[in-house]
């Protein structure tokens, strides 16, 4: 069960979430990665490694937008109040979870198209990327390089506000760089 936010005003809507038994959350995540399955994590668990070694204090979990439709929409309406600050929503087929997301807060939505067995995410991709005028989602790349790229992303919108975050995005950068200099091909 989540702590509440010291030195936030607790609301009703903080209230209902901390005492859901649906949703159990760590104390003060800034991220929300949240997924349709389970078989998500295998992918998104890159998007959660990637947090993790930033240090941004984050979230996973699972929830659907089709199976748990109300958990969906109680996570997207009460993610500002409990201080989020980036969701990154995964799904696939007809990947409409970062969609509701969207629906429910102001908050910037990362989509991440999952892979599917079918149409190899395709079906993903399009379901994700093709929100009409006035709902944004910031859709990512299917499968492991987008749930990679949507933990940057929310670093990198963090980093507006947190100058070591910043510090630390540059540094990623010139690793990346050093790894190409250093790359020789026999
Ligand atoms: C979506 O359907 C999930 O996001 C997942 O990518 C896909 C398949 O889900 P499972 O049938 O593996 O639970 O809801």
């Amino acid at each position: 069960m989540a702590a509440k936010a010291k030195g936030r005003k607790s609301t009703k809507q903080e209230a209902a979430v901390v005492e859901s038994p649906e949703l159990e959350l760590n104390a003060h995540p800034l991220v929300g990665v949240i997924m349709g399955s389970q078989s998500d994590w295998e992918t998104m668990r890159h998007a959660d490694e990637t947090l993790t070694k930033f240090g941004v204090a984050h979230e996973s979990r699972v929830i659907s937008a089709h199976r748990s439709p109300n958990i969906a929409a109680e996570y997207g309406s009460t993610a500002e109040v409990r201080g989020l600050e980036v969701i990154i929503a995964a799904a696939g087929g007809a990947a409409h979870l970062a969609g509701v997301m969207a629906a429910h807060t102001t908050l910037p939505v990362l989509g991440v198209p999952m892979k599917s067995d079918a149409l190899n995410g395709l079906d993903s991709l399009l379901a994700t990327v093709q929100m009409p005028g006035g709902i944004p989602v910031g859709t990512l790349a299917i499968g492991k390089p987008g749930a990679v790229n949507a933990a940057l992303f929310a670093v990198a919108i963090l980093a507006n506000s947190r100058p070591e975050l910043r510090k630390m995005l540059h540094r990623f950068r010139e690793e990346q760089e050093a790894k190409i200099r250093a790359t020789t091909l026999t």
